[in-house]
């Protein structure tokens, strides 16, 4: 089924020059961008966004972090995307991430683990709401779909 997701560089995946790196893996793999862009989350999006993770320990080194310098925020689209989106990142703790994958290939802590991606549809549905307005997401045909689904 295709699907849309929401997925964010964090400020160390910009900041160690990774956006290049992260996007064009997206885009091999054969995902579509609907969405992008570059902007500095103020501390009440920060708050939105990760509403799931107040009162946990590790929340306001969370808030410091991701509002720490510039994102790069995507909605991506595809078959099975989210999922498929989020297998590519690897898991939270780059140090049980696979190669292969992005945080097992670029990171070494959880708390720098360079980029978010929704982890459900509902979650998605709320995280590219909650970034983007739905002028900012364009419906455009990649000549090459009749060569990544049949
Ligand atoms: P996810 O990003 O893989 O979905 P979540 O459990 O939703 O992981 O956590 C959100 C983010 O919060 C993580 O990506 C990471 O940046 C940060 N985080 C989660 N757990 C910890 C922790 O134990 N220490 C420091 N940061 C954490
Ligand atoms: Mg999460």
């Amino acid at each position: 089924m295709i699907e849309r997701t929401f997925v964010m560089i964090k400020p160390d995946g910009v900041k160690r020059g990774l956006a290049g790196e992260i996007v064009s893996r997206f885009e091999s793999r054969g995902i579509k961008i609907c969405a992008m862009k570059m902007m500095r989350i103020q501390k009440e999006l920060a708050e939105r966004h990760y509403a799931e993770h107040k009162g946990k320990s590790f929340f306001d080194p969370l808030l410091g972090y991701i509002t720490s310098g510039p994102v790069i925020c995507m909605v991506l689209e595809g078959d099975n995307v989210i999922s498929i989106a989020r297998t590519m990142m690897g898991r939270t703790n780059p140090q049980d991430a696979d190669p292969g994958t992005i945080r097992g290939d670029l990171a070494m802590q959880t708390g720098r683990n360079i980029i978010h991606g929704s982890d459900s549809s509902e979650s998605a549905k709320r995280e590219i709401e909650l970034f983007f307005n739905d002028y900012e997401i364009l419906k455009y045909d990649k000549p090459d779909e009749p060569w990544i689904y049949e």
